[in-house]
């Protein structure tokens, strides 16, 4: 049986002969638009290629070289999106914009888009944007990053994107983008319904409602349907058209004349007022959601027809006959010069080298980057100003919160293109005062507090490092990340992945969170599970002890992920944020002293700590876990007489395992502490580490929290590593005759 596909390519040409063609939607000509003839037979020549390239993938397919139909067909109408941005445009694209990538690369020399998307089709690594890893469509030089399959979960990192733009000329940065840009995403009818979808657009409509600039144009492809689920009649319009502080602009995706006038507006209006604009555009989708699916089972025959009757390739060979442009036979004949260029071209491809190795494939989840300058140093004089009355509290040691409230105020001085985005972090300086007073040193633009939408801060941040920023965003409490997750998962951590280290999003990612909260808060703030970060490739995960470890960790991670370029997790705990004391009130010793950049005596990601020479126990933690296991450590001396050394992780990820292996390498006893939840708590994967590695006469155990949630008042801690529950654990090792 012809499949649809096959069934237009026979019949092009007779329709286009006999004049089959669908009637016109409007009276507009090329010069009422100010299009040229030229610049017509341009567009359609995109809209040839775009459909001979879907066309073709299904036929690769069909013989198995490639591996993903999902095509642009009945959206070949974007060619003109492609025309009217710039290609500085950053542009976040859906999967259905093969003619507006094609169309972009028309305005850059030396670009071979049909070889390019080839090769992406049969995961060649050769392919230029993802090195043969998926069939993305982005480029570098097109300011194109190649998006996920997720939909919609590439708005709000356009929202950011656009956010930053104004935020660049304001701060004077060093931007990617050139200062008069505007960002466009586009996205189907259905994913519009996506709650990322309607955060992303709420949250450029807040900004904007507010006069903060956002130029963004966001552009709708309304095709009707999502896979089989059709949308309601005038949905999209009814939902987007009346939203404050978005202008709406529907255009006719089927006619490129009605197109290219109304997303020439659309651009005006966002690059001129720097306004979020929704630009709604009607299209067709043709031969199904993807070449696997039987379009047939879910819309009738007839229904299938009539929408095919309505593509946009007739429509413009219409417009191009209608107004005396080109002769029916000529288009036919370009089609068939492009067809037979395709085909040639895809016979070439098939024979480029893919990935073989899985070293291949891990290399750009984090590849390795050349040192770029490190921070400037603040003149002293400078630094006074700056600090002025807190300099006399400096030279007392302080808790946690003051010490990382001091190295952010260090860390924004020296870096200008640093600035922090989250929940009440400006003038409130955030729940627990961790950023106080920054606002007023360095102004609302740099402090900014953001709308209460945790998928937008994540999205802000990871749009602003797309154009040169290096955001630290706040998460308010660990427990409220997950309901962003996608956005670390999805989104930022796969960035580099696909598109075979291009494109990068760095960034520290700054969250208060795990336990031992005085029984405040209940389990939303006391959320003591780490595990939603443990399996992301590349990603680094931070959770210091102590003041001063977060001090310098915070100066390393923004340095990694500067110059790595890489996505840091920063884990505060809040426990210990105004914690002083060690063993009892008065004595101080979680209180430590700030160091300057200058004193600074660096931290490197991945190292850990040892603390103590002894080696009889060795009790390796991180966080709360570290200093309850500190306290522990006393008694466990003083009454027990065991020697001991205490190992601080402070970095979970990566994981320096021969350091942790050296650093048990001679002790008998060991026990790992992890104050989360024991199921995907990091105390598995150091478990079987040391278990594959350890001498059979080393005893091994664990201490962990309770596989349940944290309750309020009293009852907070019961399901949690307490310091007596560590002595017990440890002494029972020694008593254990049986070897773990
Ligand atoms: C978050 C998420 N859920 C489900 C899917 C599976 N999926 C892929 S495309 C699609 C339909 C999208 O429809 P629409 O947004 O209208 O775009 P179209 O394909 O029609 O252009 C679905 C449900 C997905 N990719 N991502
Ligand atoms: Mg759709």
């Amino acid at each position: 049986m012809q499949t649809r596909a096959a069934i237009f390519d026979n019949l092009f040409e007779q329709r286009i002969l006999t004049g089959d063609l669908p009637p016109s939607l409007n009276s507009l000509t090329p010069s009422d638009v100010g299009l040229s003839d030229n610049e017509v037979v341009d567009l359609f020549e995109t809209q040839l290629i775009s459909r001979h390239l879907d066309l073709q993938s299904r036929q690769l397919a069909k013989d198995k070289q490639s591996f993903y139909t999902i095509g642009s067909a009945g959206h070949e109408g974007n060619a003109v999106q492609g025309k009217v941005f710039r290609h500085t445009d950053m542009a976040f694209l859906h999967y259905r914009s093969g003619a507006l990538m094609i169309q972009r690369s028309k305005q850059l020399n030396g670009q071979t888009p049909i070889f390019d998307m080839l090769l992406s089709f049969v995961a060649s690594s050769d392919d230029p944007i993802s090195g043969g890893r998926h069939k993305v469509l982005g480029s570098k030089s097109l300011f194109i990053p190649p998006q996920t399959s997720t939909i919609a979960s590439h708005l709000p990192k356009a929202i950011g994107a656009a956010y930053s733009i104004p935020l660049a000329t304001t701060l004077d940065i060093d931007a990617t983008m050139p200062r008069d840009s505007v960002v466009l995403c586009n996205f189907g009818d259905a994913s519009s319904n996506h709650s990322t979808a309607q955060g992303a657009i709420n949250a450029a409509a807040w900004a904007s409602y507010q006069n903060i600039p956002v130029p963004i144009v966001m552009i709708c492809e309304d095709n009707g349907i999502g896979i089989s689920t059709a949308t309601p009649h005038n949905w999209i319009h009814a939902n987007f058209s009346s939203r404050a502080g978005i202008k709406y602009i529907a255009c006719n995706g089927l006619d490129l004349l009605d197109t290219y006038q109304k997303t020439l507006e659309a651009q005006h209006y966002a690059r001129d007022y720097h306004k979020p604009v929704f630009l709604h555009m009607k299209t067709v989708r043709l031969f199904g959601h993807a070449g696997s699916d039987a379009e047939i089972s879910y819309r009738t025959k007839e229904q299938i027809e009539e929408i095919e009757a309505d593509d946009p390739i007739l429509h413009s060979a219409r417009t191009l006959i209608a107004h005396g442009i080109l002769s029916p036979q000529q288009i036919v004949d370009m089609y068939q010069s492009i067809k037979a260029q395709i085909s040639q071209v895809a016979q070439q491809v098939i024979h480029r080298p893919k990935l073989t190795t899985i070293e291949q494939v891990k290399e750009s989840v984090s590849p390795l980057r050349q040192q770029t300058s490190s921070a400037t140093l603040v003149d002293e004089l400078q630094r006074e100003q700056l600090f002025n009355q807190e300099l006399i509290a400096m030279e007392k040691p302080q808790n946690m919160a003051r010490l990382i409230n001091w190295t952010l105020c260090d860390l924004l001085a020296q870096h200008d293109n640093i600035f922090i985005a989250g929940e009440d972090v400006g003038r409130k300086g955030g729940v627990y005062g961790v950023t106080k007073g920054l606002c007023d040193k360095f102004g609302k633009k740099r402090l900014i507090n953001t709308l209460l939408d945790e998928q937008s801060i994540l999205g802000l941040g990871i749009g602003a490092a797309h154009n040169g920023f290096l955001p630290i965003v706040e998460i308010q409490f660990l427990a409220y990340v997950h309901n962003a997750e996608d956005q670390i998962r999805g989104e930022a951590a796969t960035l580099p992945f696909f598109s075979n280290g291009q494109f990068s999003n760095p960034m520290v990612i700054r969250i208060a969170g795990l336990g031992y909260q005085k029984g405040f808060g209940g389990h939303f703030h006391n959320d003591n599970s780490l595990a939603v970060f443990r399996d992301i490739p590349g990603l680094v995960i931070a959770c210091p002890s102590n003041g001063r470890d977060a001090s310098e960790m915070l100066r390393s991670a923004v340095a990694f992920a500067k110059e790595q370029q890489r996505v840091v997790i920063f884990i505060e705990p809040i426990a210990l944020y105004m914690t002083k004391d060690l063993h009892q009130e008065g004595d101080g010793l979680w209180s430590f002293d700030y160091s300057s950049p200058r004193q600074s005596q660096s931290i490197s990601v991945g190292d850990i700590a040892v603390h103590g020479t002894g080696n009889e126990l060795a009790i390796i933690s991180y966080g709360n876990g570290f200093y309850l296991s500190s306290q522990a450590a006393r008694v466990l001396e003083q009454q027990h007489g065991i020697k001991l050394r205490l190992i601080d992780l402070r970095w979970l990820a990566p994981l320096k395992e021969q350091q942790v292996l050296d650093a048990i390498s001679s002790v008998e006893h060991i026990l790992v502490v992890d104050e989360c939840r024991e199921t995907g708590s990091f105390s598995e994967q150091l478990l079987s580490l040391i278990y594959q590695h350890k001498r059979p006469s080393q005893r091994l155990d664990k201490l962990c929290g309770d596989d349940c949630f944290v309750p309020l008042a009293g009852a907070a801690t019961l399901g949690m590593p307490s310091k007596e529950q560590i002595i017990n654990k440890a002494l029972s090792l020694f008593q254990q005759e049986r070897l773990v």
